[in-house]
């Protein structure tokens, strides 16, 4: 059994800041889970293009509030605690804050393998075996 506390986390390797996001990776693909799990907190005010080609997510809301975009329809959903969205078709999507911090709970299929940043169009690139 593993434990992992978010506190142990923060200011070491497995937390990553990129422009207008910072996310507490508590589980990656060398814990050997089948998927990644992180925290996630997206400041008010930012937006955010993403398009995970090469993985799903899934991102349940716990804190805070913002919004999503599915660039496919034009259409916003707004994000408050409790609510999850599911990029089950590798969606091009926008993600705004809103007025508060929002803190999100992903994970990842295939997992992430550490240190990933976005390339241009807002993906990760595919795991090519390493770690
Ligand atoms: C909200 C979202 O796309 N989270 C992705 C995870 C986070 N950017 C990370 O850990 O890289």
């Amino acid at each position: 059994m593993k434990v992992v506390r978010v506190q142990d986390i923060i200011g070491t390797e497995r937390e990553v800041n990129g422009p207008g996001w910072t996310s507490r990776r508590m589980l990656l693909k060398k814990d050997g889970m089948g998927f990644s799990m992180h925290e996630t907190i997206i400041p008010a005010g930012a937006e955010l293009d993403f398009w995970y080609k090469h993985h799903l997510e899934a991102v349940y809301c716990v804190a805070g509030n913002g919004s999503i975009v599915d660039k496919s329809t034009g259409e916003t959903h707004e994000i408050t605690d409790g609510t999850l969205y599911a990029l089950d078709k590798h969606d091009q999507h926008t993600l705004r804050g809103g007025t508060e911090d929002m803190r999100l709970i992903c994970t990842f299929n295939p997992p992430v393998t550490g240190r990933e940043v976005h390339d241009n169009d807002g993906a990760y690139l595919p795991d090519h075996g390493e770690a």
